[in-house]
């Protein structure tokens, strides 16, 4: 399988932390591409030239995250991205957390249409829903990965991670102790340190 990827993004990083949880980085082969750049073949396997975008071993594109996650799911079944018998707990976690991973990259995208993004009303939503999500992963954080890798941890560390990487100019986990320890606890796994965003 060939993944399309920049090593900003975080819904690759979604994508990578289940590909690596699962044990199938050896089945799949990275290639950094500009999501801006419209180069072939990246941009004929998903019209929206976007990162991550999969190509199957069948040469079969599948774009979107969530797409994506579900096709890595049913190629090796566990441990599930949602994982059924603790379904609902589940989805709630990841739901603030993929929340404020929308809002980041939203205001990241945004700030290359105007330089005053972060503040208009659309900016100053997207910043209040990152602030919030955190205070919600605090209030009710996920499994650690050692106990279960599914998609709250995933979208959890990636939201916290990307937050502070594209964000740096405070510390976004200063007062949110749960949060910060939980974070704490998931470094040195070998999903979470391979998977880090970089400029
Ligand atoms: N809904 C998409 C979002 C993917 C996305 O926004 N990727 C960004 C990088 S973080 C991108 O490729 N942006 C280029 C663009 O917006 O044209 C998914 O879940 O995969």
């Amino acid at each position: 399988m060939k993944l399309y990827i920049n090593t900003t993004s975080p819904f690759v990083r979604l994508v990578r932390l289940a590909i690596a949880e699962k044990g199938l980085a050896g089945r799949v082969e990275t290639e950094v591409v500009d999501p801006w750049a419209d180069a072939e073949p990246f941009l004929r396997a998903n019209a929206a030239a976007r990162v991550p975008t999969l190509v199957t071993d069948g040469g079969t594109p599948i774009a979107e995250a969530f797409l994506i996650l579900r096709y890595l799911d049913a190629l090796v079944p566990e441990p599930s991205v949602w994982p059924a018998d603790d379904l609902e707990r589940t989805l709630t976690v990841a739901a603030p957390a993929l929340g404020a991973i929308e809002a980041a990259t939203a205001i990241i995208i945004g700030r290359k249409s105007s330089a005053s993004f972060d503040t208009d009303i659309v900016g100053a939503k997207r910043h209040r829903t990152m602030r919030e999500g955190l205070r919600r992963l605090d209030a009710t954080p996920p499994r650690d990965f050692a106990d279960r890798p599914d998609i709250a941890g995933f979208a959890a560390l990636t939201a916290v991670d990307y937050i502070g990487f594209r964000f740096p100019d405070r510390d976004w986990l200063a007062d949110l102790p749960t949060l910060h320890a939980w974070r704490d606890r998931q470094e040195g796994r070998e999903s979470v340190t391979t998977t880090q965003p970089y400029a």
